[in-house]
């Protein structure tokens, strides 16, 4: 296995919509322990395919205490949302540091296909709805910054620049 490196905003391959996987096959299956293994080293609780750019939908998630229980999905579609919707304080990977509240809808029903190929069906709430929402706009090249207002999101590209060049002097 190997840690990948997370692409930080505002990279534009973070925009990229990502296409289906055609075949869940040992190269597919290699990718989520890369991505399950780098999400857990940066202390995340998900992780889209988009962030390490791969532009395929795959998406690694583990929201339990223990980081025992990892979740593998691929080809994920998310076929019922809650007309319900909360508001809860995201983070991400790519935006290292900021963390804003985003609305989403609270309860999510999801298909995918596991590692193994086998299709599965997922009812999930709290944080693993806000969790797998927040992969999904990964996969539609949407990262969570995109709904903060247009001065909020314009002072995080400014901060996360200026982190990049403060790191490229090193
Ligand atoms: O996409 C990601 O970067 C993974 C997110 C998933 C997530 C975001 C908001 C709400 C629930 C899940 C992070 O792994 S979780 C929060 C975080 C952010 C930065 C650094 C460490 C952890
Ligand atoms: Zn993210």
């Amino acid at each position: 296995m190997a840690l990948l490196p997370i692409l930080c905003y505002p990279d534009p391959r973070l925009n990229t919509v990502a296409r289906p996987v055609r075949a869940v096959d040992a190269r597919v299956r290699a990718l989520a322990a890369d991505m399950l293994q780098t999400m857990y080293d940066a202390q995340g609780i998900g992780l889209a395919a988009t962030q390490v750019d791969v532009h395929e939908r795959v998406i690694v998630i583990d929201v339990s205490d223990e980081r025992n229980q990892p979740l593998v999905l691929i080809n994920p579609e998310i076929i019922w949302a809650s007309a319900e919707r909360h508001v809860s304080d995201e983070g991400c990977l790519s935006v290292p540091g900021i963390y804003d509240g985003v609305e989403r809808a609270a309860a999510v029903k999801v298909t995918a296909l596991d590692a193994q190929g086998e299709s599965r069906t997922l009812d999930a709430d709290g944080t693993l709805a806000v969790c797998i929402q927040h992969e999904m706009d990964h996969l539609m090249g949407k990262v969570f910054v995109e709904y903060l207002s247009p001065l909020k999101r314009n002072r995080i590209r400014t901060k996360m620049l200026k982190a990049r060049r403060e790191a490229e002097k090193v």
